[in-house]
């Protein structure tokens, strides 16, 4: 149990269990707290980020990455279900890759060096800010300390996911074409992979949740999920815009110079 995880504010764990379409509705509800309003997303798919921004996302990100393997090595191993399993290992192979050069991460690697990060320089982890390091641990913590089911749930941020690449993919090549486009090959194999990780960590959700309880719990778990990718934006956020209100870097240039 996460204690400090507070319920809905009209939550009614007595109330009798919503049906499947509704608890759906419900977690897709959440979607205007996803991270793709928070401003910082909203100035990189306007073009305002400088190159310098831009690469302080991509690098703070890596670190994100590089955990959800080891988010989802944790619900394997405290899932008993082996056809579960065979299912969610799936997860590692797409970011870990079967070699070397494949994967997920090794996509971002191009990424990085597609915005000008060398590949020792991303995987040093020197431009980890401190607020993205303590939102992404809270998550790897949370995989490994709940119930399999809750850190299955807490992977349904990724219902709203498919929109946010495909912002990126449409707007990045427009507003930043100083960087070479094969980096967002990330993008591209995300949105079929999160379609069909959605669609196994939703089933899974709406089975095993069947009371009322259960319900409003899950829905606290997705507004903790959704907060640590709101708070790893801020503390990027914090880094380069300042405080107070979004206060953006000027249009970058053609070129990527300010
Ligand atoms: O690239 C992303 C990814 O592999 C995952 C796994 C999933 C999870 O298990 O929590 N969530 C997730 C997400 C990825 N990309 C984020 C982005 O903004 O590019 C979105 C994020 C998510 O919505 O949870």
């Amino acid at each position: 149990m996460i204690p400090w995880l507070p319920p809905p504010a009209d939550a009614d764990p007595n109330a009798p269990a919503w049906s499947h379409a509704e608890f759906e509705a419900r977690l897709r509800a959440q979607g205007a707290a996803y991270h793709i309003h928070h401003p910082f997303q909203v100035a990189m798919s306007a073009g305002r980020l400088t190159p310098e921004q831009l690469r302080s996302w991509v690098a703070n990100r890596f670190y994100y990455q590089i955990a959800i393997p080891r988010k989802d090595a944790a619900v394997l191993a405290n899932c008993p279900d082996r056809a579960v399993r065979r299912a969610w290992v799936q997860r590692i192979h797409d970011h870990d890759g079967g070699a070397d050069g494949e994967g997920g991460i090794e996509r971002w690697v191009l990424l990085g060096e597609a915005v000008g990060i060398a590949r020792d320089d991303l995987w040093s982890l020197r431009a980890v800010l401190p607020g993205v390091r303590f939102a992404v641990d809270a998550y790897v913590r949370f995989a490994e300390t709940a119930p399999w089911q809750e850190a299955v749930a807490a992977s349904l941020t990724e219902l709203f996911a498919a929109d946010i690449h495909r912002q990126r993919l449409a707007t990045w090549p427009q507003h930043y074409p100083w960087l070479d486009a094969r980096g967002l090959a990330y993008f591209q194999a995300r949105i079929a992979e999160a379609g069909r990780d959605v669609e196994h960590g939703l089933r899974l959700t709406l089975e095993h949740f069947t009371s009322r309880a259960g319900q409003e719990r899950v829905l606290s778990i997705l507004r903790f999920k959704l907060d640590i990718l709101w708070a790893l934006l801020d503390a990027l956020w914090l880094a380069h815009m300042g405080y107070g209100p979004a206060a953006v870097g000027p249009p970058a240039t053609s070129d990527g110079s300010l």
